[in-house]
C-alpha cells in the first residue's frame, strides 16, 4: 500500500506519477470504507482526491497555506497530513473533527465549516503575509456552490486589489448539495463549454515562441488584442475583467494538468483563479449516480450504497414539509425560501408541488431573509426554512429588514440546539439568545410533532415575525395528549404537583419528563410546564409556579446567556425575590463534535445530569 507510507506532505513527493494515480485509488476506497462505518461527507471527497494530490506537491506545507472552503472536503488533506490513521474516530466524540480544524493540525490553515468564507481567510492570510515580509503561497479553495454566497464576491472584490500572489481554486463539480442554482452557475457552465479558447490561447503563443527574436514581443502585443479573443470565446469572462486572471478550466482529475496550471498561478503577482473542473463522488457509483444523498452521509452499505439504520419515525422535518404543504395547500399567499438545502429543510416537497412559490436562493442566507422580507412587503407568507447555525448569517437582515418593519416573515429553524458530528460550527445552540434579543420578533419551540403542526397553524394567524425552533432527528412522539391549541404567548401546565417545578422548553420537555418520572420514583412530585414560548415569556404561567413552589427549575438546549432561562430568572427576582432558580443550559463555550446523547452527557443537560444537578440545587 502507497498509502501508508504517506506519514506528512514531503512522502507524496517521492512518488512518481503512477505512484500518484494509484495512491488516488488507494484514497478512495479508504474514504468510502471508512466513511461507510463512521457517516461523514463522501460525495463531496471523492470528487477532490486528485485536487488534494495536486495541491500537496504543488505547495510546500504548512509553510504554504491551503483554505478549505466549508472544509467539507477536506478529508484527503487530512489523510495526507498524517492523520489516517485517526479516521476510526471521524467525527466521533474525542476524535478527529469533519472538517479543518487549527487546533487539531499544522497543517489545517483556517477553521472553516461555514460557506463561502476561504477567498476572505485566505486574502486575510495573504495581506498578514505581505506585511510580516514572508514569503510563501496562499491557496484559497472554493467550490461552485459556495461561490453562490454572498461574501465570496466581496471577498473576489478586494482579492482583485491585490499586487502579490493570491490563488484561488475554484472546485467545480456543477453541484452544491443539491443542484447548483443561479446566475454564477450558468456563467460557469458557459465556460466550461468554452474550452476552445485556451487551446487557441496555447495553440498561438506555442506557435509564435518558436519565431525568433520578434516571437515575444508578438506574443505581448497579441495578448492586448486576447481581451477580444476571449470576448468572443468565453461568455462573461468576469474574472479577468475584475483584475483577477483567469486559468482553465482544467480536469480536476488529471494529476499532470493540475500540476502544470499551478505551476503557471505560481509564477503570478496578483490574484489568480484556477478553475478545475470535477465530478462529485468520482469512483463511487452510487454517489456519481446520487451525489446528494452522498454529500452528507450516515453509515452505509458499501456494496448497494444503502443506509444501514432505516428511519423508522418522522423526524421534525417531515412534519413541517408535509404540513406546511397542506398549509400553502390552503393559503396562495405561502411561499417557501431554502438557501441552498432544499432536501435538509424538507422542502423539496413543497418545491414539487408548488414550484413557483419556491426559491432555492443558493447559499446565501442574507439575501434569503431579505428576500423573504420584500416577499413579505409585498402581500405574501415567506416561510424561510433553514438550519440554527446558518440563520446566524442573516441577523442583520432579520434587524433591519424583517422585524423593523414588523414583516409576517416565518423561520422555520431546522437542526436547532446540538447537531452531532458536524461539531462547533453546526450546532445550533444560540437562536434563542440571537432571535429573542430583537424587537418584534417572537420565538416558539414545540415539545413534540403534534405541537410543531399545532404551531405551524398557529403562525399562518399571526402577521409579524415569527420563528419556530426544533431539532435535528426524529420528532418526538410523546405527551401527545397535551394538544391545546396554541395562543399567543401562553405555555402549558402539564402537571400540577406539590414539591418542586420544572419549566422546560422545546426539546427540553421530553427530558424534563423524564426527570420527573424518576423523581417520582424517589417519592417526589414535580409539576412540569412546556413554556412554548421562548419569547414573549409566558409570565402568567411562571406566577402560577411561583405560587406553589419555593424553588424553579428551568431548562432549555441553548447557551444560558441569552436564552430562555436567564429571561424567566430575571422576572422571578424581579416578582418573587424570595424563589430560587436553577438554570439547566448549555454553557458559554462552543461544543465539539460527537453523539448528540454523549454531548448532552458531557454538557450536564442529559436527564442523570439534571437530576445530579438538581439534588445539589434541593439539597438532598
Ligand atoms: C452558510 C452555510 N450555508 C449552508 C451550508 C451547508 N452546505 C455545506 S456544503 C454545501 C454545498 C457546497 O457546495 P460546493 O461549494 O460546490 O461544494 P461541493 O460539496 O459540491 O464540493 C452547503 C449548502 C454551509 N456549510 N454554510
Amino acid at each position: 500500500m502507497i498509502l501508508e507510507q504517506i506519514q506528512n506532505p514531503e512522502d507524496i513527493k517521492k512518488l512518481d506519477l503512477e505512484e500518484q494515480k494509484l495512491l488516488a485509488q488507494e484514497i478512495r476506497d479508504f474514504l468510502i470504507e471508512k466513511i461507510s462505518v463512521t457517516g461523514g461527507h463522501l460525495a463531496s471527497n471523492l470528487g477532490v482526491v486528485e485536487l488534494t494530490i495536486a495541491m500537496f506537491l504543488s505547495f510546500d506545507l504548512p509553510e504554504d497555506k491551503i483554505i478549505w472552503d466549508v472544509g467539507h472536503q477536506a478529508y484527503t488533506h487530512k489523510i495526507l497530513s498524517g492523520r489516517r490513521e485517526m479516521f476510526d474516530e471521524l467525527r466521533q466524540y474525542g476524535g478527529i473533527s469533519g472538517f479543518p480544524k487549527r487546533k487539531e493540525s499544522p497543517y489545517d490553515a483556517f477553521d472553516t465549516g461555514h460557506s463561502s468564507t476561504s477567498i476572505s481567510a485566505g486574502l486575510g492570510m495573504a495581506q498578514g503575509r505581505d506585511i510580516l515580509g514572508q514569503d510563501h503561497y496562499v491557496v484559497s479553495v472554493i467550490g461552485d456552490g459556495a461561490l453562490t454566497g454572498g461574501m465570496a464576491y466581496e471577498a473576489l472584490n478586494n482579492a482583485a486589489r491585490m499586487n502579490r500572489n493570491f490563488i484561488i481554486v475554484l472546485n467545480d463539480n456543477n453541484m452544491s448539495i443539491s443542484e447548483n442554482v443561479g446566475g454564477m452557475s450558468r456563467y460557469l457552465n458557459g465556460i466550461r463549454t468554452g474550452e476552445g479558447y485556451n487551446d487557441l490561447k496555447r495553440l498561438v503563443n506555442n506557435s509564435l515562441e518558436k519565431v525568433p527574436v520578434i516571437g515575444r514581443p508578438l506574443i505581448d502585443k497579441i495578448s492586448r488584442t486576447k481581451n477580444g479573443i476571449k470576448q468572443l470565446l468565453i461568455p462573461g469572462m468576469l474574472f479577468e475583467n475584475m483584475g483577477i486572471t483567469y486559468l482553465g478550466p482544467v480536469d480536476g482529475h488529471d494529476i499532470r494538468a493540475l500540476r502544470k496550471v499551478f505551476r503557471e498561478a505560481k509564477k503570478l503577482d496578483h490574484a489568480v483563479l484556477v478553475h478545475v473542473r470535477t465530478k462529485k463522488g468520482k469512483g463511487y457509483a452510487p454517489a456519481e449516480r446520487n451525489p446528494s444523498r452522498f454529500h452528507g452521509i450516515s453509515p452505509f452499505d458499501v456494496e448497494t450504497g444503502k443506509p444501514k439504520a432505516e428511519k423508522k419515525y418522522p423526524d421534525y422535518t417531515d412534519i413541517f414539509a408535509k404540513k406546511l404543504c397542506q398549509l400553502a395547500e390552503k393559503d396562495e399567499r405561502i411561499v417557501a425560501v431554502t438557501a441552498a438545502m432544499p432536501d435538509g429543510t424538507g422542502l423539496s416537497h413543497f418545491a414539487k408541488r408548488f414550484p413557483k412559490r419556491f426559491f432555492d436562493v443558493g447559499i446565501a442566507e442574507e439575501h434569503a431573509v431579505t428576500s423573504a422580507a420584500g416577499m413579505a412587503a409585498a402581500g405574501l407568507r415567506p416561510v424561510v426554512a433553514v438550519y440554527s447555525s446558518f440563520l446566524q448569517r442573516g441577523y442583520d437582515q432579520i434587524v433591519h429588514d424583517v422585524c423593523i418593519q414588523n414583516l409576517p416573515v416565518l423561520f422555520c429553524i431546522d437542526r436547532a440546539g446540538l447537531v452531532g458530528s458536524d461539531g462547533e460550527t453546526h450546532q445550533g445552540i444560540f437562536d434563542y439568545s440571537y432571535l429573542t434579543s430583537v424587537p418584534n420578533m417572537s420565538v416558539m419551540a414545540p415539545k413534540n410533532l403534534w405541537e410543531l403542526r399545532a404551531m405551524l397553524d398557529f403562525a399562518m394567524t399571526y402577521d409579524r415575525p415569527l420563528a419556530i425552533r426544533y431539532p435535528r432527528g426524529q420528532a418526538y412522539r410523546g405527551l401527545k395528549e397535551f394538544a391545546a391549541p396554541v395562543e399567543y404567548g401562553k405555555g402549558e401546565l402539564l402537571y400540577e404537583e406539590e414539591d418542586c417545578a420544572l419549566l422546560a422548553v422545546g426539546s427540553m420537555v421530553s427530558t424534563a419528563e423524564h426527570v420527573r418520572e424518576k423523581w417520582k420514583e424517589m417519592g417526589y412530585a414535580c409539576s412540569l410546564a412546556n413554556g412554548r414560548f421562548v419569547k414573549p415569556v409566558d409570565t402568567d404561567l411562571i406566577d402560577r409556579l411561583a405560587e406553589k413552589h419555593g424553588k424553579l427549575v428551568t431548562l432549555e438546549e441553548n447557551v444560558l446567556q441569552g436564552g430562555y432561562g436567564l429571561a424567566v430568572t430575571a422576572y422571578v427576582h424581579r416578582h418573587y425575590p424570595q424563589i430560587q432558580v436553577l438554570n439547566i443550559a448549555l454553557p458559554d463555550a462552543y461544543v465539539e463534535h460527537g453523539n448528540v446523547s454523549k454531548l448532552r452527557e458531557g454538557l450536564g443537560i442529559d436527564s442523570d445530569s439534571v437530576i445530579r444537578r438538581m439534588k445539589e440545587f434541593f439539597r438532598m
